[in-house]
């Protein structure tokens, strides 16, 4: 196997060096070492950059059709792999190993999807205003794709990238998320058993800040990169952005969101807190799509609260290979610091916090695997009597908390669902179509959900958001190609003479003012 130019060192293979490492644990049993990396260098990403450019000569000539072939080895190695790489995912970052399993699989999705995209990538055919003329439009690919993961979907999110990018003809170069190097490898290793040229697909290890994440966004100055894409905060994903607007290359955000949840009087209330519940604490609250804001209407809050509260009681966490966790630990020690962090600074003397414990978790009733304190978990949190002036209203917190909040009607439902400057993912509970109605017109977020949870988007719908959450660009689906592709536009005369568009156009002429004689009685 060939990681070109690699800057892994693995089970003690050291395929390039740097004294600059990293090490890869389990968050749910810490002294557990997974390997040992190293962050590529400023000078590696640039080599890296620089061989995916050279690569991107021949890739580009390879016929769509068997660019895709790669994809569709890459989708039976990953079905093959499905188990062993969901594996090495629950023991790197945590999920729970049936989520593992579902974020595999939506890579496999994506890949099924994009490999008959290899045999279309279809331009059109337009008619000309001339005689003998013929128009069309080509899909072409941009050049160097230029890509940052986060560690909570390490395989079906880089898939989302990857797999159209490579289909539509560029090359890539993937800054892999520092909390699952490990998983990123074996990502990358199966793509290059399927074919994919080691030019072709570049992998750095290493951090963000100060290091190799920020050296491949410099690299934008460089001219050697024609397309970004992130997966991340707000904050870098503007700096990102401002980057490549300076250098007039595009980015694809996927940023971060403050996901409402909005249950009406008339909602199914069990479906209501089951899709609650699976929003809040599902991944540990650790996707961007998780729920932030809960929105109760006046008439069920008492209700939905003590019932909720109830069921979160029951939630069993723990040893994320057991198959009836709800959550098991933080993807890393980071993330937990974070979340403790969140609740230190963000919850107020207004609020009403409804779980005894807060913060890391020691002790739980419905606990399954080895002691806690060997790992990085966090007990459920629920902060009520939250307003819309509150900083945690409007703050992502990325871990098992959410907020709770009252409606009086749709109206107000919306003005707060709205109002957090975040638009990625939403959901309303309810059974009303008259609602429904307006709730889908009015709400501002990119993606939103009737009557089931604001995460799990299906591999095939634009996923992506609006304000702090993104730049309106999406992934996922048909749609993805606008991202990969630009468009050519041609204009082939066989007239053998010089005709000019819009001067030598023979329009018809007519009277115009002609008008109907009225009829006389
Ligand atoms: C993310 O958290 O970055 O919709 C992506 C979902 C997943 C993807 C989340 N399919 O929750």
């Amino acid at each position: 196997m060939s990681l070109t130019p690699g800057m892994a060192w693995l089970n003690g293979t050291q395929v390039e060096t740097s004294d600059d490492t990293f090490v890869s644990t389990n968050p749910s049993h810490f002294s557990e070492e997974l390997g040992v990396f190293a962050c590529a260098s400023r000078h590696q990403v640039l080599s890296a950059c620089e061989s995916a450019k050279q690569a991107w000569a021949q890739w580009r000539r390879t016929p769509a059709p068997v660019r895709a072939s790669v994809i569709t080895n890459f989708a039976k190695l990953l079905e093959h792999n499905k188990e062993a790489l969901s594996r090495v995912m629950t023991q790197e970052i945590g999920k729970p190993i049936r989520e593992a399993r579902g974020d595999v699989q939506e890579a496999i999705d994506t890949c099924y999807f994009f490999i008959s995209e290899g045999r279309r990538l279809y331009g059109m055919t337009i008619p000309s205003e001339l005689p003998k003329k013929e128009l069309s439009t080509y899909r072409r690919p941009l050049g160097v794709f230029a890509c940052i993961t986060a560690g909570n979907f390490p395989v079906a999110v880089p898939a989302w990238y990857f797999v159209p990018a490579l289909v539509a003809g560029n090359t890539c170069v993937w800054k892999c998320p520092e909390d699952a190097p490990l998983t990123s490898y074996y990502f990358a290793t199966l793509l290059y058993k399927a074919g994919c040229p080691a030019g072709v697909f570049q992998v750095l290890f290493g951090k963000g800040a100060q290091s190799t994440g920020e050296w491949l966004v410099d690299a934008i100055a460089e001219g050697l990169i024609a397309k970004f894409g992130f997966t991340g905060s707000s904050q870098v994903g503007q700096q990102i952005g401002a980057m490549c607007g300076r250098h007039l290359i595009t980015a694809c955000l996927e940023l971060g969101g403050k996901n409402p949840l909005v249950v009406m009087e008339d909602a199914h209330l069990d479906l209501a807190i089951a899709g609650a519940v699976w929003s809040g604490f599902g991944t540990a609250g650790q996707r961007c799509t998780s729920l932030g804001n809960l929105i109760l209407h006046d008439s069920v809050y008492d209700r939905f609260v003590e019932r909720l509260v109830k069921d979160v009681e029951q939630l069993v966490i723990g040893d994320p290979f057991d198959e009836s966790i709800t959550y098991g630990p933080m993807i890393s020690e980071k993330f937990l610091q974070n979340h403790e962090q969140h609740l230190k600074t963000l919850v107020e003397s207004h609020h009403r916090v409804l779980m005894p414990q807060q913060g890391r978790l020691t002790q739980w009733s419905h606990w399954r695997g080895e002691a806690p304190h060997l790992g990085y978990f966090a007990y459920p949190s629920l902060v009520a009597e939250v307003t819309a002036e509150d900083a945690l209203y409007h703050t992502e917190t990325f871990g098992p908390l959410f907020n709770i909040m009252r409606c009086r009607d749709l109206e107000h439902a919306l003005e707060l669902a709205n109002g957090t400057g975040y638009g990625l993912s939403s959901a309303i509970y309810t059974q009303n179509p008259e609602y429904i109605h307006y709730w889908k017109e009015e709400i501002t977020a990119g993606m939103t959900s009737i009557n089931n949870s604001t995460t799990g988007a299906e591999a095939h719908l634009p996923f992506g958001g609006n304000g702090k959450s993104g730049n309106g660009s999406r992934q996922s689906g048909i749609w993805v190609i606008d991202q990969f592709t630009k468009w050519q536009a041609v204009n082939w005369d066989l007239s053998g003479s010089l005709q000019l568009a819009q001067m030598d156009t023979d329009y018809i002429a007519a009277d115009i003012h002609w008008t109907i004689p009225a009829i006389e009685n």
